[in-house]
């Protein structure tokens, strides 16, 4: 941590050990290790330890070197190849984790979608990730926190990256018309009580298109490619957190409304007409918004109002 916070300089084995209180071997066999893990450190006799260069890894120590948040983020579960990173924290949720709790996989071998659907976790290009919050709300206001979560995708990335951001509701984003990120958010609940909401988020960072399986790559696409650079991933997941930490506390105190109108703000659908294809078939109308509920209002033909929980958008 020391080492992350004085890149400019040589930190001496001396303030090291003064900081953390162990002996000046102890520090020399710990650099040795997280060489090991690839990172560069130079390490001269007289002057001390000088972080060189880092991994291309979202280890727990890279994050929190960067993190700015209370709550999201403080206890970090770390793995290189998981099933699905929400299978964990759902399990995790079960054993009393506490709010915050984030699972991070490199690589996911069996990452969900929506409704059954494959979401494809390439390694270390991509952050795949699993939240756990413990909000205390009713449970039919929880889809609003898969809102809230593209709102702090949206915000955050378009400040690390400049490029233009679209939600296409409930829970796409897209640059430049091409999937960027999936949310997926599950509930675990007894009677109306919210024990935890897992806020599963799959975002494509490093990927060339290539990358992609060939039937992906006419939808998807990755921050790489959309913006032309190759992008830190601990940096950037420690910008979504601290977002994500801010409007869900905007969202506790204040409720719905502040959090509606900045995801209105990203909105791609409102005012135009739109194919709503749900389980129980197709509605076409024009899309109004969204009400306080977070369920999409679409006006039909006739003039008659149809309120959406849950379908595939297509925008015509
Ligand atoms: P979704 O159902 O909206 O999107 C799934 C669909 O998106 C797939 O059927 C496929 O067409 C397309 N797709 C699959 N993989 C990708 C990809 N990498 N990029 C763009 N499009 C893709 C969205 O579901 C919710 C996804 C959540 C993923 C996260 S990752 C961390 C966490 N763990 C886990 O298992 N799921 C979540």
């Amino acid at each position: 941590m020391k080492l992350y916070n004085n890149k400019e300089r040589c930190v001496s084995g001396q303030e090291i050990s003064d900081e953390i209180g162990c002996s000046r071997t102890a520090i020399w066999k710990y650099v040795e290790e997280i060489r090991e893990e690839g990172y560069v450190i130079d390490a001269q006799r007289k002057h001390g330890y000088q972080l060189i260069s880092e991994p291309d890894k979202l280890y727990p120590y890279a994050l929190k070197a960067r993190l700015r948040t209370n709550i999201i983020g403080q206890h970090i579960h770390y793995y290189d190849t998981v099933s699905s990173t929400q299978a964990i924290a759902s399990a995790l949720a079960m054993e009393g984790v506490e709010e915050g709790t984030v699972v991070i996989g490199e690589t996911q071998e069996s990452g969900k979608g929506r409704l059954g659907r494959e979401w494809y976790s390439q390694k270390e290009s991509g952050i795949w990730m699993s939240m756990i919050l413990r909000p205390a709300i009713p449970i039919q206001r929880t889809p609003q926190l898969t809102l809230l979560t593209a709102v702090a995708v949206a915000q955050s990335f378009s400040e690390f990256t400049g490029l233009h951001i679209d939600i296409k509701w409930p829970n796409d984003i897209l640059i430049h018309g091409k999937k960027i990120v999936g949310i997926l958010t599950e509930l675990q609940a007894e009677a109306d009580r919210v024990n935890s909401v897992i806020v599963g988020i799959g975002i494509n960072v490093n990927q060339a298109l290539t990358d992609f399986p060939e039937e992906l790559r006419v939808k998807a696409s990755s921050l790489a490619i959309e913006s032309g650079e190759r992008i830190n991933r601990s940096d950037l997941l420690a910008h979504f957190l601290y977002t994500f930490e801010k409007l869900y506390t905007t969202y506790l105190q204040h409720g719905f409304t502040p959090i509606k109108l900045l995801w209105e703000s990203f909105a791609v659908s409102i005012g135009k007409t739109v194919h709503a294809h749900t389980l129980q078939g197709t509605i076409t109308g024009t899309a109004l918004g969204i009400n306080e509920d977070g369920v999409l209002l679409l006006q039909d033909e006739s003039g008659k109002e149809h309120s959406i929980y849950s379908a595939d958008i297509e925008i015509e």
